[in-house]
């Protein structure tokens, strides 16, 4: 230890703790917030072990039976604390334009001013855990270090699961190395001598706030999920996205998978999807029957890092080291790789609590044959199939999640730690459509590519029975996640793919796909899952200059017999059902098209518009 106090402050920083300005950052912190303690995390397997206990202990989290989940925790969150909460998360650039018409805004000198006093007195009678972590291999060229000062334990445990949290982080920053300082308190300070009322303290008032200029993080009331894991969402992109346009990569919400054929070479593919559309699936997918030889492995469940290399490549990392993902809906049959990444050392939040100690969602009925007899569900109330059917109530909360570490997924790719990165070679941009966008195309060029990312869109389910499914427009699947303007981070796609063709790159190819045509009978058609491996192989032919495709007014889309169908019994008026492309419904597609350029109208890249124009004109509408 360097000193006993710091400036008179409860605060000993251990000896190899050497980082100036991270040392007076938490002293002022500290001033600010007055915790009883401060504890610098070393993200040894100790202290996991240590703080997991005293999570137990304070009834945050449960223990799960050893002999069916070993080293496993469950913790239910307060009812009103289950997701990220978009209406209080703000990009507060020091113009509005610059946060654009996608984000929540305020000046910084305003929102500074709302914060002082919240933020004043937050962790009064709690620990402020010293969360240092570096997001993508330690020391990689593409990797950025972030310093989480929080006062939720559940917080330290989780990010020791979710990126490289510890020790070595200050290695890398050393005396003076630059990091992003990232605040959190769940915002429920404690009087001298009194304890938690709750198990999940939190505060009704939220802020999830972002000074994209200052690159800093401050996020109250909060203590789950990318509300107060500030690395994921926060930092990894709407930090690292702001970070991207200034210094000319890209941050993405995209899963970065390894895909090798029977001869042994091998393509790297990142995919972008809006939420529940099958991300962590896909990014573990198993290669169906007539896939004899292939291999699919995981880089990367939900963000890509993508930096331009000198010889033109486009190499990406992983910035997180785990996966936070939703857990209904998993099984043997739509994830078999991930349900064996949650054999052991898995934080659950929010599934329910079987009689014997394990945990419970919906859609592991599909495993096992049968609902449980009985369950805790997530808000600790008895749940049997009989109550579930009379009152509707979800054993798990439908965005319940684990939380486990990369190196628990037996698809894990041998790269995935690697500080270069892999060189990405096809990207995908997939919507959740029941009708007009087709199962798969590749543009025809990089501004018709980011025209297809421009414009994907997911269908919410309408809250009136009998009312169609209004088309939420999720670009590049960063709506909630762009730190900055939506019309200037288009501008930035291009004008990156303009840089690197310029200099004589070859750009990866782009594909759209869309996974969720439905037919007459209101069904999915495609059957989705590890079958979506036929797509990707047909990406990987196009690649290879193996299958010629068809041209059609949006893009390259395969002829049936360029598919490999070995193992599927899926007929060519399937295939149509899927691909076919409606002049009438891209007629009212491009309408839509319209008015989501509206509200971008600051900004959007001509380019756009221009790509628009050739798109009618193709379709003839
Ligand atoms: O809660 S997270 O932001 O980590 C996950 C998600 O909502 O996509
Ligand atoms: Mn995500």
């Amino acid at each position: 230890m360097n000193a006993p106090t710091l400036r008179g402050l409860p605060i000993q920083v251990p000896a190899y703790v050497k980082n100036a300005k991270l040392i007076a950052w938490v002293a002022d912190m500290v001033a600010l917030c007055k915790p009883a303690k401060v504890h610098w995390c070393d993200g040894s397997q100790q202290e996991y072990d240590t703080l997991c206990q005293q999570l137990v202990d304070v009834g945050t989290f449960k223990r799960l039976n050893p002999a069916r989940r070993a080293n496993s925790y469950l913790a239910w969150s307060d009812p009103s604390d289950v997701a990220r909460v978009e209406g209080r998360t703000y990009i507060c650039s020091e113009k509005k334009e610059d946060a654009g018409p996608t984000n929540n805004w305020m000046a910084p000198a305003e929102m500074r001013a709302t914060l002082q006093p919240l933020f004043d007195g937050c962790m009064a009678g709690r620990t402020m855990y010293v969360v240092p972590f570096s997001m993508g291999p330690l020391g990689s060229p593409i990797a950025q270090i972030g310093v989480e000062l929080s006062d939720s334990a559940y917080v330290a445990v989780n990010m020791k699961l979710m990126t490289r949290m510890g020790r070595a982080v200050h290695d890398v920053i050393g005396t003076d190395g630059s990091f992003v300082p990232c605040m959190h308190t769940v915002g429920v300070p404690l009087a001298a001598g009194e304890k938690d009322q709750t198990s999940w303290p939190c505060n009704e008032t939220k802020y999830i706030v972002h000074y994209p200029e200052t690159r800093e993080i401050w996020s109250y009331g909060s203590g789950y999920g990318g509300n107060a894991l500030l690395g994921k969402k926060c930092l990894a992109l709407r930090i690292a996205s702001t970070m991207g346009r200034d210094e000319g990569w890209l941050a993405e919400h995209m899963l970065i998978l390894g895909v090798q054929n029977p001869q042994g070479k091998k393509y790297h593919v990142a995919a972008a999807f809006p939420s529940a559309c099958g991300k962590t699936n896909f990014s573990m997918l198993v290669p169906p029957t007539g896939f004899d030889g292939w291999k699919v492995t995981t880089i990367g469940d939900d963000i890509a890092w993508i930096k331009p290399q000198a010889d033109g490549s486009l190499r990406a990392i992983n910035p997180e080291a785990g996966y936070f993902g939703v857990a209904p809906g998993t099984n043997m049959q739509t994830n078999p790789n991930c349900m064996l990444s949650l054999k052991s050392d898995v934080i659950f939040t929010n599934v329910a609590l079987t009689d014997d100690g394990d945990v419970w969602w919906e859609g592991m009925e599909k495993d096992t044959g049968d609902l449980p007899e009985h369950l805790l569900d997530w808000k600790g109330q008895d749940w049997t199939p009989a109550i579930a059917r009379e009152t509707g109530a979800k054993a798990a909360h439908p965005n319940a999640r684990f939380t486990t570490a990369a190196t628990n997924n037996p698809a894990l790719d041998a790269a995935w730690d690697d500080p270069a990165g892999v060189v990405i070679d096809a990207m995908i941009f997939g919507g959740r459509r029941s009708t007009t966008v087709p199962l798969v195309t590749e543009a025809r060029d990089w501004q018709e590519g980011v025209y297809m990312a421009a414009t994907m869109g997911s269908e919410t389910t309408a809250a009136a029975v009998g009312q169609q499914g209004v088309v939420r427009r999720d670009p590049f699947a960063m709506l909630p996640f762009a730190g900055y303007n939506m019309s200037d981070y288009f501008q930035h796609w291009l004008d990156m793919g303009e840089r690197l063709q310029a200099a004589g790159a070859t750009l990866p190819r782009i594909y759209c796909v869309n996974w969720f045509r439905k037919g007459a009978d209101g069904k999915f058609v495609w059957p989705g899952y590890g079958e979506n491996m036929r797509v990707l192989k047909w990406m990987l032919d196009r690649i290879e200059g193996k299958a010629q495709g068809r041209q059609t007014a949006f893009g390259v889309a395969p002829q049936y017999g360029e598919i490999n169908w070995q193992g599927l019994d899926f007929s060519q008026a399937q295939f149509d059902t899927v691909t076919d492309i409606d002049g009438a419904a891209w007629s009212e597609e491009l309408k839509l098209h319209d008015a989501h350029f509206d509200k971008l109208a600051h900004h959007l890249p001509p380019q756009l518009l221009a790509t628009r124009s050739a798109l009618q004109q193709r379709l003839g509408v």
